[in-house]
C-alpha cells in the first residue's frame, strides 16, 4: 500500500513538475540591442568608418526605406536612458554590441580611441552601478572600412586583427565584463554579407561566404584561446559566439534528405567545427561541396578545409551556446525556373532549394521570418543531440512588425509563446537553457528594413531629435516575467488590459 501511495505520489509530482510556469531561480532575463542599430553617431570624435557607414552612403537604395544608422536610437548621447528602461524592466543583463572603428579608428591596434574607449566605459559603469550585468559583443556587423579594403573576413589575416581587437577590449573591460560574444551570427555576415545584401555588399555567394565563414571560425577561436589563456585565470569570464538558427522542417516527406542537409549548411557549418567532438565541417556538408566543386570543374572545393592543427584551436572553443532564433521554415526544392527571394535562402543558396511555410504559421513585419513557437524547442534539442548537453544561453528572440501599436498585443504573445517552449525545452527534454534574451530593447535599424520593421519592446520616435523611448505593452508583460520567474505573471498596461 505505502508503495502504492509512493507511486501514485510521484505521477502527481511528476505532472505538477511537467505542468510548472516558472523559471528557476538562478535564470536570467536581459535585452539586446546592436552598435550600429542603436548608437549614430558614426562620425563623433574620432571613429572610423565602417562597412554598414559606406554600404548605406554609397548605396541608400539597398535600404527600403533609403534611411540610414547615421543617428538610429542616439544612444551615443542617451545611453543612460537606456540603461534606465533595463532597470525599470527589472532585468538581470543587458546585451550591447561595441562599434569596432569606434574604439580602433583605423582598425589595427595600433590606435585606441578615447571618447570611443570612454563611451562603452561609462556604460558599463552605468549597468553596473544600477546592478545590471552587461553582457558584450565584440562583433555585431561593424567591421572597420579600412579592413574591409584589404579584403575583410574574406583575408586570413583577419583571424589576427580580431584577436588583436579582442585584446584591446579585453585589456579595456575584461574587469568588469564576465560574459562575451565574439561573433553575432557568422551566417549573416557570411552568406547576406556575400550575397549583395547585407554590408560589404559583395556577390560571391559559392566562394566568399565559405572563405568568409572559414576565416571568421577562426577570428572567433583566437579571441577565445586568447581569452581563456590570458583573461580567464584572473577575471573569470565566459565566451562563446552567438549563431542564428532557422529551423528548417520538410515541406513534404520527399524532402527529409535536403532538409538535414540544409541543417548541416546553416546550423552545421558554424556550429560542429566549434562544438561537435570531432571538430571539423559537417561531413555530409565537406563531401557535398568538394563534390559539386570538382563536377563544376574546380581544381579544390569551393569550401576551403581545415588543417588539422585548425581543427584543434576552434574545436571546444565555448563555454555555452549563444542562441539567436526567430523562424521555422520549410524546405522544398525549387521549381524548374524558380528564383528564391534572397532572404530566404541565405546560407542554404548552394542547394538548390527555398523556404516556405505553414498556413498556421502567422507572417510578421520581416520578409524571412514566421513564427512558429515549437521551433525554438526543436532547435534546442536537436542542438543537444548534436553536440551534447550544452549550456545554452538564448542570445536573441522577438517578434517585428510596423510599429504602429504601443498595444502590441501580438509581440507580447509571441514572447510568452517562445518562452513556454523554453520551459517546456527544460523540463520535457532536460535542456540546460540558462537565459533568455528579448532582441530588442527599442526599435532601431533593423538594417536593409530600415524604420519599416520595428522589433522594440519600447518604441523609439524617430520623428523628435530626443528620440523618446515609450514602454509598450511587450515591455511591461517581459518585466513582469523576468521579476516574478512566472510566465503568467500578472502586469499594469494603461486600463488594466491584460488578456494574454
Ligand atoms: C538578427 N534574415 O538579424 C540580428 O542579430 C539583429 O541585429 C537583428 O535586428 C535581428 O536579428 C532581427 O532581424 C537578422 O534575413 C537579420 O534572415 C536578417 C535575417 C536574420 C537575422
Amino acid at each position: 500500500m505505502d508503495r502504492y501511495v509512493a507511486i501514485v505520489f510521484s505521477i502527481l509530482l511528476g505532472v505538477a513538475a511537467a505542468s510548472s510556469r516558472r523559471f528557476p531561480d538562478g535564470f536570467k532575463f536581459g535585452a539586446a540591442t546592436a552598435a550600429y542599430q542603436i548608437e549614430g553617431g558614426w562620425n563623433a570624435s574620432d571613429k572610423g568608418e565602417s562597412i554598414w557607414d559606406r554600404h548605406v552612403h554609397a548605396h541608400p537604395g539597398v535600404v527600403e526605406d533609403r534611411s540610414n544608422g547615421d543617428v538610429a536610437c542616439d544612444s551615443y548621447h542617451h545611453w543612460r536612458e537606456d540603461v534606465r528602461m533595463v532597470k525599470e524592466m527589472g532585468l538581470d543583463f543587458y546585451r550591447f554590441s561595441i562599434s569596432w572603428p569606434r574604439v580602433l579608428p583605423t582598425g589595427f591596434a595600433n590606435h585606441i580611441s578615447e571618447d570611443g574607449s570612454k563611451y562603452y566605459s561609462n556604460l558599463i559603469d552605468e549597468l553596473l552601478a544600477n546592478g545590471i550585468e552587461p553582457v558584450v559583443t565584440l562583433y555585431h556587423w561593424d567591421l572597420p572600412q579600412s579592413l574591409q579594403d584589404l579584403g575583410g573576413w574574406a583575408n586570413p589575416l583577419i583571424a589576427d586583427w580580431f584577436a588583436d581587437y579582442a585584446r584591446v577590449i579585453f585589456d579595456l573591460y575584461g574587469d568588469r565584463v564576465k560574459t562575451w560574444i565574439t561573433i553575432n551570427e557568422p551566417i549573416i555576415v557570411c552568406d547576406l554579407g556575400y550575397n549583395g545584401i547585407f554590408a560589404p555588399g559583395i556577390n560571391s555567394d559559392n566562394f566568399g561566404a565559405y572563405m568568409c565563414s572559414r576565416n571568421i571560425l577562426l577570428a572567433h577561436a583566437r579571441a577565445y584561446r586568447l581569452y581563456e589563456k590570458e583573461y580567464k585565470p584572473k577575471y573569470h569570464g565566459e565566451v562563446s559566439i552567438s549563431n542564428h538558427i532557422f529551423w528548417f522542417e520538410p515541406a513534404t516527406d520527399q524532402d527529409m534528405e535536403l532538409t538535414e542537409l540544409s541543417k548541416d549548411i546553416s546550423i552545421g557549418r558554424y556550429s560542429h567545427p566549434i562544438f561537435s567532438a570531432k571538430g571539423g565541417w559537417p561531413p555530409a556538408l565537406e563531401r557535398y561541396i568538394a563534390e559539386k566543386s570538382k563536377k563544376e570543374g574546380y581544381s579544390r572545393s569551393r569550401l576551403p578545409s581545415f588543417t588539422q592543427e585548425e581543427i584543434e584551436l576552434i574545436r571546444g572553443s565555448y563555454d555555452f551556446y549563444g542562441l539567436n532564433h526567430y523562424t521555422t521554415r520549410t524546405i522544398r526544392p525549387l521549381a524548374a525556373g524558380e528564383a528564391a527571394g534572397v532572404f530566404l535562402v541565405q546560407g542554404i543558396s548552394e542547394l538548390g532549394v527555398t523556404c516556405g511555410g505553414r498556413p498556421e504559421w502567422p507572417s510578421t513585419a520581416s520578409e524571412w521570418f514566421l513564427v512558429n513557437p515549437r521551433g525554438l524547442r526543436d532547435t534546442m534539442l536537436y542542438l543537444k543531440q548534436q553536440y551534447g548537453d550544452l549550456r545554452i544561453l538564448i542570445t536573441e528572440n522577438g517578434y517585428s512588425d510596423s510599429g504602429a501599436e504601443l498595444d502590441d498585443e501580438p509581440r507580447a504573445r509571441y514572447y510568452k509563446d517562445y518562452l513556454e517552449q523554453v520551459l517546456l525545452a527544460m523540463e520535457e527534454d532536460d535542456v540546460k537553457v540558462i537565459g533568455y534574451t528579448a532582441w530588442t530593447l527599442m526599435d532601431n535599424f533593423e538594417w536593409t528594413d530600415g524604420y519599416q520593421s520595428r522589433f522594440g519592446l519600447h518604441a523609439v520616435d524617430f520623428s523628435d531629435p530626443l528620440r523618446p523611448r515609450t514602454p509598450r505593452r511587450s515591455a511591461h508583460y517581459y518585466a513582469a516575467v523576468a521579476r516574478t520567474h512566472d510566465l503568467d505573471a500578472t502586469y499594469k498596461f494603461p486600463e488594466e488590459k491584460q488578456e494574454l
